[in-house]
């Protein structure tokens, strides 16, 4: 299935786009390689990230089609992170304690996953609905009391829910509204589906976060979108909604928790913020103008130092077949010479190759059977949960390389 280019701004519809970065034609992410596919040719999209001037939105100008990109072996499961699933339980924890949930309410959840998230609400005895598109994932929620519609979430969904008289208390969306190709329809989606007293509670990556450490590898086409709170600011403002409180989180690599009402009612964090963005001009392209030469040092530092351990005889491993995984080594040029295996703990994807660069995905105990003298984290956001868990290797002298904001051994 071809893709496409935009050709105007995915949130205010304006041209003059203005690029920052060209990671080349890249393989999708997530779609992980099986041993009987080796041999096959492999679709690699364009990949050029560029910033609207006039609503301050970084995106990229490829759209893959979602039904590519979410098909039906998907193999992201949130649940593969103890942390995430830490981090998910304390917010809707704090939900139902500051909104009163209880059993006359409802939580939906766009893009639900596994069921990760909405767990929690079904354990509190809180009604809720998942909606994702990715079938294993929602076949997982279903298996554990999640009730999921195995859809994309649409504005014609969200019409028909309302119709049903389905309006939600609260809609969470974590990692979910850079993803979405109908960047408007999706967030008129949510205004018609959030009750008039709701709240619709938002994660996603924080592009300040991800430029100021070079968290390059964040890129891919699954994420079109790469979120300012200038920029969705105005793209919540153009269908009836307010951004009125924002927290700034450390997950995935520095991310923005979003809460958004129908009512105006701007909180000093909001405020704070914009004012923030303004002083750094992240609403402006001088912020994103040296972004790709950090880029291109991160790349041959990294490489050198991987070429100069594998000279020295070093064996060298990988941990994490994550999506930002798949940029890294594939823009760095990281193949099987260099990276004997990648570990990753999610059994879905043990017994594949990486996209693009074919290196076979074990699970986590090669790191012991093997013991590499090191291991690339490319799971970086999630650094301290996996050396706790790999303390053993790293007692029998296994040291890791944490790839960005630049390269370093610990
Ligand atoms: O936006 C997205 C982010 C939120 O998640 C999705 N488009 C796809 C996915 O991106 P990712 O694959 O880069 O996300 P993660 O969660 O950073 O990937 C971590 C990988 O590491 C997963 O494959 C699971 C694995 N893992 C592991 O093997 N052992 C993770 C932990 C914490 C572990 O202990």
């Amino acid at each position: 299935m071809p893709s496409s280019k935009v050709a105007t701004c995915r949130s205010c519809g304006q041209s003059g786009l203005q690029p920052v970065l060209d990671l080349g034609k890249t393989p999708l992410a997530d779609r992980l390689v099986s041993a009987a596919q080796l041999d096959e040719p492999e679709p690699q999209y364009p990949l050029e990230v560029v910033f609207c001037p006039h609503c301050g939105l970084l995106q990229i100008l490829e759209t893959v089609p979602p039904q590519v990109l979410f098909c039906e072996d998907y193999p992201y499961y949130s649940s593969f992170s103890d942390a995430l699933l830490r981090h998910s339980r304390a917010n809707v924890l704090d939900l139902i304690a500051r909104r009163g949930l209880g059993a006359d309410s409802l939580a939906v959840e766009l893009a639900s996953n596994d069921g990760y998230l909405l767990r929690n609400y079904a354990e509190a005895g809180i009604p809720v609905l998942g909606i994702d598109p990715a079938e294993g994932p929602a076949r997982a929620a279903e298996a554990i009391g999640v009730p999921t519609l195995n859809r994309f979430f649409t504005a014609d969904l969200a019409r028909q829910l309302a119709g049903e008289g389905r309006r939600a208390d609260v809609v969470h969306g974590n990692n979910v509204l850079a993803h979405v190709a109908d960047t408007n329809g999706f967030v008129q989606g949510i205004a018609t589906l959030l009750k008039d007293t709701g709240v619709a509670v938002i994660e996603v990556p924080y592009v300040k976060d991800l430029i100021e450490h070079c968290e390059f590898d964040t890129i891919y086409h699954e994420h079109l979108c790469y979120f300012s709170v200038t920029a969705v600011d105005h793209l919540l403002r153009r269908h009836g909604l307010y951004l009125n409180e924002v927290r700034r989180l450390p997950i995935h690599g520095g991310s923005l928790r979003l809460y958004v009402e129908r009512i105006e009612r701007t909180g000093p964090t909001v405020r704070e913020l914009l004012a923030l963005e303004a002083a750094l001009g992240v609403d402006r392209i001088d912020f994103y103008r040296d972004f790709a030469r950090r880029v291109e040092r991160v790349k041959s530092d990294l490489l050198a130092l991987l070429r100069r351990l594998k000279g020295d005889g070093r064996s060298i491993a990988a941990y994490g077949a994550a999506a930002k995984g798949a940029t890294l080594i594939n823009y760095i040029g990281l193949g099987p010479g260099l990276i004997d295996f990648v570990v990753d703990r999610n059994v879905h994807k043990q017994g594949k190759y990486m996209p693009g660069r074919h290196i076979p995905i074990h699970g986590p105990r090669m790191l012991l059977e093997t013991q590499p003298d090191y291991v690339l984290l490319l799971a970086w956001n999630f650094a301290q949960e996996i050396m706790d868990q790999q303390a053993e290797y790293r007692r029998r002298g296994g040291r890791f390389i944490i790839p960005l904001p630049e390269p370093r051994v610990l």
